[in-house]
C-alpha cells in the first residue's frame, strides 16, 4: 500500500502563522523547517540576522507541534543533516515515507531555482504553493508595466490604491492627493521625544554558540541574552501595536531626518517581522489605517499616507521588480564601478560623522533606517565608484531585514543606479549640504561640511561633483540632473581642478578617511 503522505517545506522567510496550510492538522502532513549552510554561508551575515532568523524558525516549528501538526526540525548541528535543502528533502521523503512533496514559493531567485529543479528531479509528485503574504503576483508589475516605457513606482502605487481600496474615496484618494512626500523632508528637531523603541530580551546563546562550534561566519555585534528583534508572532505584534500608538503620529514628518539621538527615531523596525512573514503587508496597513481613522487629530493624512505608500507601494513594486528583471538584474553595473568597499563599512571607524553613525548602529543593531541606508552608506559607495557586487554583499549581509528580492532592487537600484535607471530616474547622490539639512552629524565631524577641497574638506563634496563630471556620457542628458550640471559649469575651471584633484586624492586613499 502506498503510504499516502506529503512532506511540506517550510522555509526561513516563510513564517506565516495565518497561511492556510496551518488551519486544519492533518496527520498524513510533516512539516519540515532546516538551519542549513547553503544559507548560512551564501554571504557573510551579521550575526542577529541569523539568530534572529533561527530563532523565529525555532519558535514557528515550536507553535505548529503545539498545534498537532507533524514537524520535522533540522538545527544546523543535527547529525542527519546534509546541510541543503534539496539532500535533506530527498532524504526525508525516504524517511518519513512521503509520495508527495510541497513546497511554498520561495522569494529569492537562487532558492527558487534550486527547489524547482529539484522539484523535476523527484520520483514523486510535487506542488508549489503561494506564501499567502503579498497583495501581488510575482509578475504583476511587470504585467502592469508591459507596453509602458517607462517603470514608475507611483503610477503602480495608485493602481495598487485603487485595486485595494487603501486610502480611498470612491475612485479618489482621500484627502485629495495621492501623495504626501513634499511634507515627509523634516529636520528632527527635538520638539518631539523620540519613543524608546519596542525590542525584547530573547536569549539567543545556544544558536550562537552552535553557529560558532560549526564554524559559521558572521560578523556584527550581540547581547546573546537580549536579542532584540521580534521572534515569534507575539513579539511582532507588540512592535505593530507599539509603532501604530507611538511612532505613526510623526512617521511621514520624520521620515528622512537622520539624528545621532536615536538609532531608529520614528520607523516601525517591522521589516524582519514582515519579511519573514510573521505578519503581513494587509494587517499592517490595516491596523495603522484603523488607528488613523480613530483618530484623525493625533495622525494626520501625511503620515498614514506616507507608510502606506512603503508597504503598499514601495515594498510591493520591489518584489516585482526583482521578478521582472531577475535573473540579469544581479549582474548589473552601469557605472562599470569597481574599486573595493572600504574597511570601515565593516568597523565604523572613520572620520566622517554621517558614516561612523550610520554604519556603527548597523553593528550594533543590524539595522539603520531608509535614509541613512540610501544618502549615507549608499551614497558614499556610489560616489566612492565602488563595485556593486561588493555593496549588494554588504547590504544583504548586515542589515536583520535582508532578503535578496528586497535588497537588491533598493542597493543595486535604488541606491547604486546600477541598473541605468529601472527602479529610479536619477542616482541618489548628494553632497554634505543634503547632510547637513536633514541630520546633526555635520555639526560634530573632524571635517568641514563647507568646504570641497583643502584641509578637512569633506569627502561627500569633491567627491559628488566628480561623479557629475566623470559620468556626464551617461548623466548629462537627465532633465532631473540638468540643473547641477548648470551649477558645476559655471564653476571656475581652476575651482573644478581643485576639485577634480581633491577627489582623485580622496578616491586613492579611501581606506583612510
Ligand atoms: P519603515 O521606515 O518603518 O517603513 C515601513 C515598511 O515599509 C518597512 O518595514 C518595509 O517593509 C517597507 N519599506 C520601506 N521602504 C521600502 C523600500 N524602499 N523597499 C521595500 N520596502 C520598503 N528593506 C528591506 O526590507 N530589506 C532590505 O534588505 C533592504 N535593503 C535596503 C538597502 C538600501 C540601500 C536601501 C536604500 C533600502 C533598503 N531597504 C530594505 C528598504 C528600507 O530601507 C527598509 O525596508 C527599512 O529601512 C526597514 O526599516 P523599518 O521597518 O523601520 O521601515
Ligand atoms: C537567510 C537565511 C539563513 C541565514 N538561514 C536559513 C536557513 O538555515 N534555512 C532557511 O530555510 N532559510 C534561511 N535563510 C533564508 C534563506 O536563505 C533565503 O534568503 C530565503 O528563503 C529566500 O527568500
Ligand atoms: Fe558626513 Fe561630511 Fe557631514 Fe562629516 S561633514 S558628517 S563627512 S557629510
Amino acid at each position: 500500500m502506498a503510504p499516502n503522505r506529503t512532506l511540506r517545506l517550510i522555509l526561513g522567510d516563510q513564517l506565516n502563522y495565518k497561511h492556510s496550510w496551518f488551519a486544519t492538522v492533518d496527520q498524513s502532513v510533516t512539516y519540515v523547517l532546516m538551519e542549513i549552510r547553503s544559507e548560512t554561508d551564501y554571504v557573510t551575515h551579521h550575526v542577529q540576522k541569523v539568530a534572529a532568523i533561527f530563532a523565529a524558525m525555532r519558535s514557528f516549528a515550536t507553535w505548529l507541534e503545539k498545534r498537532g501538526h507533524r514537524v520535522v526540525y533540522l538545527t544546523l548541528d543535527d547529525d542527519r543533516n546534509q546541510q541543503s535543502f534539496a539532500d535533506n528533502i530527498q532524504r526525508l521523503l525516504k524517511s518519513e515515507t512521503c509520495d508527495r512533496f510541497e513546497y511554498l514559493c520561495p522569494d529569492e531567485y537562487r532558492v527558487d531555482r534550486h527547489l524547482a529543479e529539484l522539484a523535476k528531479s523527484l520520483p514523486v509528485p510535487t506542488a508549489v504553493v503561494d506564501t499567502e503574504h503579498f497583495l501581488t503576483g510575482r509578475y504583476e508589475v511587470r504585467d502592469f508595466f508591459t507596453g509602458k516605457k517607462q517603470y514608475l513606482m507611483e503610477s503602480f502605487y495608485r493602481e495598487m490604491r485603487r485595486k485595494h481600496d487603501i486610502l480611498m474615496e470612491g475612485d479618489k484618494p482621500v484627502g485629495g492627493k495621492w501623495n504626501y512626500d513634499v511634507e515627509n523632508r523634516n529636520r528632527y528637531d527635538g520638539k518631539v521625544p523620540v519613543p524608546t523603541p519596542k525590542t525584547f530580551r530573547n536569549d539567543v546563546s545556544d544558536i550562537v554558540a552552535m553557529l560558532e562550534k560549526a564554524g559559521v561566519s558572521t560578523f556584527g555585534e550581540i547581547d546573546l541574552k537580549k536579542l532584540i528583534w521580534p521572534v515569534n508572532r507575539q513579539q511582532a505584534m507588540a512592535v505593530l501595536r507599539h509603532f501604530v500608538e507611538h511612532c505613526l503620529p510623526y512617521f511621514g514628518r520624520y521620515q528622512d531626518s537622520m539624528t545621532t539621538e536615536s538609532w531608529s527615531l520614528f520607523h516601525s523596525r517591522l521589516s524582519f517581522a514582515l519579511n519573514t512573514k510573521m505578519l503581513s503587508p494587509l494587517e499592517v496597513i490595516e491596523r495603522a489605517g484603523q488607528a488613523w481613522q480613530d483618530n484623525t487629530q493625533r495622525i494626520d493624512l501625511a503620515q498614514i499616507e506616507g507608510f502606506v505608500r512603503q508597504i503598499l507601494g514601495w515594498r510591493e513594486y520591489m518584489r516585482g521588480i526583482y521578478w521582472a528583471a531577475m535573473p540579469e538584474y544581479a549582474s548589473r553595473n552601469y557605472f562599470d564601478h569597481s574599486a573595493d568597499l572600504p574597511e570601515y563599512y565593516w568597523t565604523g571607524e572613520t572620520n566622517m560623522n554621517c558614516m561612523r553613525h550610520a554604519i556603527g548602529q548597523s553593528l550594533e543593531y543590524a539595522y539603520a533606517h531608509h535614509i541613512q541606508r540610501l544618502m549615507v552608506t549608499g551614497n558614499f559607495a556610489l560616489l566612492a565608484g565602488v563595485d556593486p557586487d561588493r555593496v549588494d554583499a554588504w547590504y544583504l549581509g548586515v542589515y536583520i531585514d535582508a532578503f535578496e528580492w528586497v535588497e537588491i532592487t533598493n542597493t543595486r537600484g535604488m541606491s547604486q543606479y546600477a541598473d541605468g535607471g529601472v527602479v529610479g530616474s536619477k542616482p541618489y547622490v548628494s553632497s554634505a549640504n543634503y547632510m547637513h539639512k536633514m541630520s546633526d552629524y555635520c555639526k560634530s565631524c573632524y571635517y568641514d561640511r563647507k568646504v570641497k577641497h583643502g584641509e578637512r574638506a569633506c569627502p561627500f563634496n569633491s567627491l559628488y561633483w566628480d561623479f557629475y563630471d566623470r559620468n556626464r556620457d551617461k548623466l548629462g542628458n537627465n532633465p532631473r540632473i540638468a540643473q547641477m550640471y548648470r551649477v558645476w559649469d559655471k564653476m571656475s575651471e581652476s575651482e573644478q581642478a581643485a576639485i577634480r584633484t581633491q577627489a582623485s586624492e580622496y578616491r586613492k586613499r579611501l581606506n583612510d578617511l
